[in-house]
């Protein structure tokens, strides 16, 4: 018992520690400087780089699977047609900047271990912009045409709102030039709505009513940008819509006050004219013991409860799916039966650790999986996959960059190639038509059409006896499965 409470106790410290880390870090980039910037620490402000920010490398190049050059595509051939799609259609990738930019590799027990050579180690406004024009380059080097972003990891907070509004505008502007030199597109922008110390209650589900307003500001300035740079969705990702206990918590009023909140913002999205989708993406846990868009069928029962389907979508990250106790491809499957499949996360845990570890997706089973939902749903355009995933911390030359979106985008590659060969063969899909044919008779309609009562089906079963129960083929599926990989 006691060692439990022990284990229990060191992983909710572990966990705790963890968030802190991942905030400061999404939030204010380095709280401490990289070993070899010392000199540098108390103030470089100027934002001038001459050159390149990535002059060894060069544009990444389709080189098909025999390759071996690590700065290349193996299987992500971006205008290959692939069931009728142009592969960069299908997937519409997207670089997180918060994790590629404002990642440092600290973690609850250790500094920063990055050194990027355009980092000063300062936080300020010219320091963002030059980081800004990083950004692009890396995304014209690596042919990924979107990204995706939080208010603050791409413009230092003022001492007020309306400091911190000129701030972001100032590196708004930037981004919407380099967006036009680059053609490069926002998939999507965000609020960072957890990390300043107003919003340890949280934003719309906090106590007190001036943060709910803070908030809202803050979502209204953050609409705006994302429609100024030609977004096609916004996020709403509640890291602290949650609660740490429920005997102080009115879950009830704070149930209604989100709900309250979401509808201003569709109403606002509105009012301003963009037409971007409006996401959800549902978490458990972390950095709340209980987040409220706990899964895909918690946040669809709770958009369903407030006439809010239809004004939002959802935005399934994978590695979330998994602390929530369900796959990613029963996330996504929800998500798609109900019409809610807006936008991916793409990225994994690990399954030794058990917590929100943010990594690249290499795992071709799991890739399969993801593109089987995705071509389902006949793709998720204006949503994309967006690597919501970092660097491990051991993980520290500029060229490990992109290695981790090359191997991320070839692995998913690699999945949508596996769907076309599971399509072609045809298998999976008629062992799953044979399972349910039984269903394919006057009956079944008859049941499927809600018109078979239970006097009805009684009758049959006098006349049928007992019905005879085929196998499941479950290690059919998983061999032709598997088979595909
Ligand atoms: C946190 C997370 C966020 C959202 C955007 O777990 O996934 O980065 O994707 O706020
Ligand atoms: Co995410």
């Amino acid at each position: 018992m006691k060692v439990l409470f022990a284990m229990k106790f060191k992983r909710t410290m572990l966990l705790f520690l963890l968030a802190l880390v991942v905030s400061t870090v999404i939030a204010e980039g380095p709280q401490t400087c990289a070993a070899n910037l010392e000199a540098k620490c108390d103030g470089g402000s100027s934002d001038g780089w001459n050159g390149e920010f990535f002059p060894g490398i060069s544009k990444i190049k389709y080189e098909g699977p025999t390759s071996k050059n690590p700065l290349s595509y193996k299987w992500y051939n971006a205008e290959e047609e692939i069931l009728g799609k142009k592969m960069k259609d299908w997937f519409r990738f997207s670089v997180a900047f918060w994790h590629t930019f404002r990642g440092t590799g600290a973690d609850p027990f250790g500094a920063p271990t990055k050194s990027w050579p355009w980092e000063d180690g300062t936080n300020s406004l010219a320091m963002a912009k030059r980081r800004m024009r990083a950004h692009f380059e890396f995304m014209n080097k690596l042919g990924v045409e979107r990204w995706c972003f939080h208010d603050r990891d791409i413009a230092p907070d003022g001492k007020t709102l309306v400091e911190t509004n000129a701030n972001l505008d100032e590196v708004v502007a930037l981004a919407k030039e380099l967006q036009e030199e680059t053609k490069i597109k926002l998939l999507w922008g965000t609020a960072q709505l957890f990390f300043h110390p107003r919003y340890m209650h949280g934003a719309a589900t906090s106590s007190e009513v001036g943060v709910y307003a803070y908030a809202a500001a803050q979502v209204k300035k953050a609409i705006e940008v994302t429609h100024y740079l030609g977004g096609e969705n916004y996020v709403f990702w509640g890291g602290r819509e949650g609660y740490q206990s429920l005997l102080n918590t009115d879950m009830q009023r704070e149930l209604d006050h989100l709900a309250t909140f979401l509808k201003a913002a569709a109403d606002y999205k509105k009012k301003i004219g963009f037409n971007g989708t409006l996401l959800i993406e549902p978490k458990p846990q972390e950095p709340t013991k209980h987040q409220y868009d706990w899964d895909a069928a918690t946040a669809y029962a709770f958009l369903q409860k407030y006439g809010l389907l239809g004004e939002f979508k959802l935005n399934i990250e994978c590695n979330h799916a998994t602390l929530s106790g369900h796959s990613c491809h029963h996330e996504l499957e929800t998500a798609r039966i109900n019409g809610l499949l807006g936008n991916i996360d793409a990225n994994t845990g690990d399954p030794q650790i058990g917590w929100d570890t943010d990594q690249f997706l290499t795992d071709i089973g799991e890739a399969t999986l993801v593109m089987l939902s995705v071509v389902r749903n006949g793709g998720i355009a204006p949503g994309g996959f967006n690597f919501d995933a970092k660097l491990r911390r051991e993980s520290t030359d500029v060229e490990d960059l992109f290695i981790a979106h090359i191997s991320g985008m070839d692995t998913l590659a690699r999945g949508l190639r596996n769907v076309v060969k599971l399509t072609e063969d045809g298998s999976l899909a008629e062992l799953v038509r044979k399972r349910y044919q039984s269903f394919d008779t006057e009956i079944g309609a008859l049941i499927e059409a809600g018109k078979a009562d239970f006097e009805t089906l009684e009758k049959k079963v006098m006349d049928w006896g007992e019905p005879s129960v085929p196998s499941g083929k479950q290690e059919l599926a998983e061999m032709i499965f598997q088979s595909a990989l």
